[in-house]
């Protein structure tokens, strides 16, 4: 049996089905005295550290815990449960700490996309029981704006660089902490909590160990999920946001195995669009939530949940907000969640009034459960315009002439899956949802999406160059070569692509192979 310290923010989900998948009994704390009487402890901290470190004080289980790390006992920290270990952290200034360890948590201060946010190697410092069984050179999943600087060298167990090198894991004693996700990075991952696990087994060194390490850049595969005529869930497909074909929605497959599919074939990270979620209350659609729950069960790697995320009300005059959507998502296996049309009327609101309310869904789920769980999803299209000037949206000169010649076009947000256009373009809404507290943008393009054609270059440089958040360019991947360009002529930080995983034109497998060597993926 394991105790998993689940204090009731973020996805604990995957934490309890990776352990569970290695045949390990999980029981959560319930009361401070559980965490007293635990054998084997897991605390896979989520959200910000100030609200992290309240909610344990109000619940009483600071002091048990401290005595639980000196007793000797095993403990594995993850992400802000290797940050909560330390004294302070910049993300709550004046707030203490567990302070088992020497040293604060600092905000990264880098020339790069701030959560850092995906696949990255360990370069190993000393040996540990957690390295059984690895090569070395695998990468783990990382989502974080904040890194800890541990005052004793001795405690860092791995180094890895974003910008500069920071410590990756700690061990002290039984103590192990990893500012990397083991249940969200794959077979490596797994292995890891395997070894923790085995509290016998020995310390070693792998055999490989790079001296430096990068950031993967990420294939992400989307499924864009909603009902059939019959009411049966499938995936489906548009071409340029159009999912019917001779009156019927396409069928490409089943949700739950098409995402182990590419979970097996080596997505980095697999995204499920509600595509009527606009429409349909996603609390009412629990075969949605329950595609969730089923996915997060035996699929290792991050899940982003799309569709239906806003305030609602519904129609027995329930009101509901993004929040407990959001919530119910995230306790259902989701890792992040992206908002659609709810952002753009957001970002509407927020230039028409020049300030923020606080109470939008963007910053209240972000606020909650961090930035980097919170993914903004831009349906945009092309507008061409005959001149630069003039208008109130940022324009770009284009190399791809408008039909009468244009050489000048914005780019448009839309709401409700590209129904509705609206007077926001999608550089600003970029901004200005970052202002908001979003950690990433997922950059659809409905002229391109399903054409095979390509990803829309101008626009992901023009979304790119207007924030700091990583970039996921998304729609019109064809063929290998696509993704080549998409990562060699912009600074997109993940490509996602749709129709050709799910025809089989384009296995993963092909577009990793193709980019090895090239770039940094991870293999
Ligand atoms: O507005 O918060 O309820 O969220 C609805 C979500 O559903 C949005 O993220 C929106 O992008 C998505 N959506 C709505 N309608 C459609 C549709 O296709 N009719 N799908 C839709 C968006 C676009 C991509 C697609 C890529 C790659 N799909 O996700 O997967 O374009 O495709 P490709 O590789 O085949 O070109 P809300």
């Amino acid at each position: 049996m394991i105790t998993l310290l689940d204090y009731g923010a973020g996805n604990v989900r995957s934490v309890i089905n990776a352990l569970e998948s290695l045949g390990e009994r999980v029981e959560s704390v319930a009361r401070a005295e559980d965490i007293s009487s635990a054998e084997r402890l897991v605390f896979p901290g989520v959200g910000a550290f100030g609200s992290m470190m309240q909610i344990l004080d109000e619940k009483s289980y600071v002091e048990p815990l401290r005595a639980y790390l000196r007793s000797g006992r095993p403990f594995l920290g993850i992400c802000m449960g290797l940050q909560a270990l330390f004294e302070s952290s910049e993300e709550a200034p004046g707030l203490e700490g567990l302070g088992f360890l020497a040293g604060s948590v600092k905000r990264f201060s880098v020339d790069l996309a701030v959560p850092q946010i995906g696949w990255n190697g360990v370069s190993i410092r000393q040996p540990s029981r957690i390295f059984n069984g690895l090569r070395g050179d695998e990468k783990f999943y990382f989502v974080h704006s904040y890194h800890v600087t541990p005052t004793d060298d001795e405690v860092v167990l791995t180094t890895t660089d974003y910008g500069y090198s920071f410590a990756s894991s700690i061990q002290k004693g039984n103590v192990i902490a990893t500012q990397f996700h083991p249940e969200k990075s794959g077979n490596a991952g797994l292995r890891i909590l395997k070894n923790f696990l085995e509290t016998d087994a020995k310390p070693l060194r792998p055999s490989q160990s790079p001296t430096t390490t990068k950031l993967a850049k990420r294939i992400v595969a989307c499924l864009d999920v909603r009902s059939d005529d019959q009411g049966n869930l499938v995936v489906t497909k548009g071409d340029q946001y159009d999912v019917r074909e001779e009156g019927a929605v396409r069928n490409l497959g089943r949700p739950v195995e098409l995402a182990r599919r590419y979970y097996e074939e080596g997505a980095d990270e697999i995204t499920f669009l509600n595509i009527t979620g606009f429409r349909d209350f996603p609390l009412e659609d629990m075969p949605m939530l329950e595609v969730l729950r089923q996915t997060s069960e035996n699929v290792f790697v991050p899940l982003t949940i799309g569709g239906g995320i806003r305030d609602y009300t519904d129609k027995d005059g329930r009101e509901y907000t993004a929040l407990r959507v959001a919530a119910e998502y995230f306790r259902s296996g989701a890792d992040k969640v992206s908002i659609g049309s709810d952002a753009v009327l957001i970002a509407e609101e927020y230039v028409r009034t020049g300030s923020k309310t606080g109470r939008s869904a963007i910053e209240e789920i972000s606020r909650v459960y961090g930035n980097q769980a919170v993914v903004i999803s831009v349906d945009p299209r092309r507008v061409y315009v005959e001149s630069p000037t003039g208008l109130p949206h940022e324009v770009i000169e284009t190399a791809i002439p408008g039909p009468n010649g244009e050489r000048y076009c914005w780019y448009q947000c839309t709401i409700k899956g590209g129904r509705e256009g609206r007077d926001l373009d999608a550089v600003t809404l970029g901004r200005v949802c970052e202002e908001l507290g979003a950690g990433e943008i997922l950059l659809n393009c409905i002229d391109r999406d399903g054409t095979n054609s390509g990803f829309d270059i101008e626009l992901i440089n023009a979304v790119k160059q207007a924030v700091s958040i990583p970039v996921i360019a998304s729609s019109g991947a064809g063929c290998v070569e696509h993704f080549y360009q998409v990562f060699s002529e912009t600074q997109a930080e993940a490509a996602l692509a749709a129709g050709i995983f799910h025809r089989g034109e384009v296995p993963i497998a092909e577009v990793k192979s193709y980019l090895a060597g090239k770039l940094e993926i991870r293999s």
